[in-house]
């Protein structure tokens, strides 16, 4: 099927991508950390200071109230996106870490008590597992994982006996930031509710690469990041149920959060400023409205389908090269993201190697330290990949490690 989708067009859409990095044009394959912004976005944050910009929801001066309708635009155009059945269920928060954050300070310490259990996996990036593992321990509460297998999948079979006890909510992430194993999210949910648990789905990784629709999946919270989706920095998204986030009380206090205060007391505004205290990333919210836009333009089916062909050419080509070893299941069940080791290089020397030729790629453990224990990885390089990523791209990274091999390899 031809869907009109050309990463050459789209790459020029992108100021970035037309420099070059020590000498060679860059290729930057790090979009599971942060993604590069169109020139739509970027103009639209720019005329937004230019023409627009003042504070919100306080004014009732024209450029508040412009202000104002452009921000709460960028909320339907967030909800639309992901097809949340109310603009009430989406609080702009400043990025995922956040809107996890949120949920286990209000949610979770009105819902969570002793000898209750938060069910996580092994595979949750640390800002779906340490606003958890707190929580448990402040209220005495008791984390409990679901397994993966050493192939990078979740044991699912184990899930049935996990829920059996007073499993309160389980956090698990739609598709992993090391592995790019796709999590069958809507199953999970469906399983939890059957046991009274809740279900909050950590998106960052799939919400920006891939069609997500909350009514599908049926999860109770869901969080993501602007950034990832080639919108600013300092706004992500925190999509609740709106019975949810109606009986859970508030984050942050301060302004622009209340009904009305006295001296005594104090009630809180309706949703969603009752978790948006202070003044809020407006022209990032403005910008992510516009890369909504975008995004919607390209189309998510054609991008996720772009960054699976990719996947699987890069995974063929780079396990080609002796001594790589791939990590994470078979690239059907994956998104755009590849973790990699090379034999004899460490691949903070791996990913300074591709730097040298203009490559860009992550080293470490991806603030996924659990799942490299369990995996027994010290640290691994990681590929991530985008709508604007080519397959010349994957043919310079492959050749760009097997020049690392010739450098380094001892
Ligand atoms: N959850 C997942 C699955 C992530 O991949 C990330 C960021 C986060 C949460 C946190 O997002 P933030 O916007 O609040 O920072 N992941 C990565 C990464 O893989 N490399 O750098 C950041």
């Amino acid at each position: 099927m031809d869907t009109g989708f050309d990463p050459l067009t789209i790459r020029a859409d992108f100021p970035v991508l037309a420099r070059e990095v020590n000498g060679r044009p860059l290729v930057y394959l790090d979009n599971a950390a942060s993604s590069q912004k169109p020139q739509v976005v970027l103009e639209a944050v720019a005329a937004f200071y230019r023409h627009h910009y003042a504070a919100v929801r306080r004014g009732v001066y024209t450029l508040s109230e412009e202000a104002t309708a452009a921000y709460e635009e960028a909320r339907d155009k967030v909800a639309a996106f992901i097809n949340a059945p109310d603009r009430r269920s989406i609080v702009f928060t400043r990025n995922t870490t956040e809107a996890i954050n949120l949920v286990a300070h209000t949610w979770g310490r009105a819902n969570v008590g002793p000898g209750d259990r938060i069910l996580v996996t092994e595979m949750e990036h640390h800002s779906n597992l340490l606003p958890w593992m707190l929580l448990c321990q402040e209220v005495g509460a008791e984390l409990v994982y679901l397994p993966i297998t050493d192939g990078g999948r979740l044991e699912l079979p184990q899930l049935e006996r996990l829920l059996d006890g007073p499993v309160r909510l389980v956090a698990v992430t739609h598709v992993s930031n090391v592995l790019g194993t796709v999590n069958p999210v809507q199953a999970i949910v469906a399983q939890a509710h059957a046991a009274g648990a809740l279900v909050l789905v950590d998106a960052a990784q799939s919400v920006p690469h891939m069609p997500v629709d909350v009514g599908v999946l049926g999860c109770d919270f869901m969080a993501f990041s602007g950034h990832k989706m080639c919108g600013p920095t300092g706004c992500g998204v925190l999509y609740g149920r709106v019975e949810l986030l109606e009986h859970m009380p508030p984050f942050l206090v301060g302004g622009g959060m209340i009904e009305r205060v006295g001296f005594t007391g104090v009630s809180w505004a309706s949703l969603p400023e009752k978790f948006e205290a202070g003044t809020p990333a407006i022209a990032e919210a403005v910008g992510l409205g516009a890369a909504v836009d975008y995004l919607e333009r390209v189309g998510m089916e054609a991008i996720h389908a772009h960054e699976k062909a990719l996947t699987a050419y890069a995974m063929e080509s780079l396990a080609a090269l002796p001594g790589v070893r791939l990590i994470g299941p078979p690239a059907e069940e994956r998104s755009g993201v590849i973790a990699f080791t090379v034999a004899s290089i460490h691949p903070h020397d791996l990913a300074y190697a591709l730097d040298r030729q203009g490559i860009a790629i992550r080293a470490g453990l991806h603030c996924a330290q659990p799942l490299h224990e369990r995996l027994g990885l010290a640290a691994t390089a990681r590929v991530s990949f985008y709508l604007y990523n080519t397959r010349e791209e994957v043919e310079r990274l492959v050749s760009a490690v097997w020049n690392a091999q010739r450098w380094l390899a001892g």
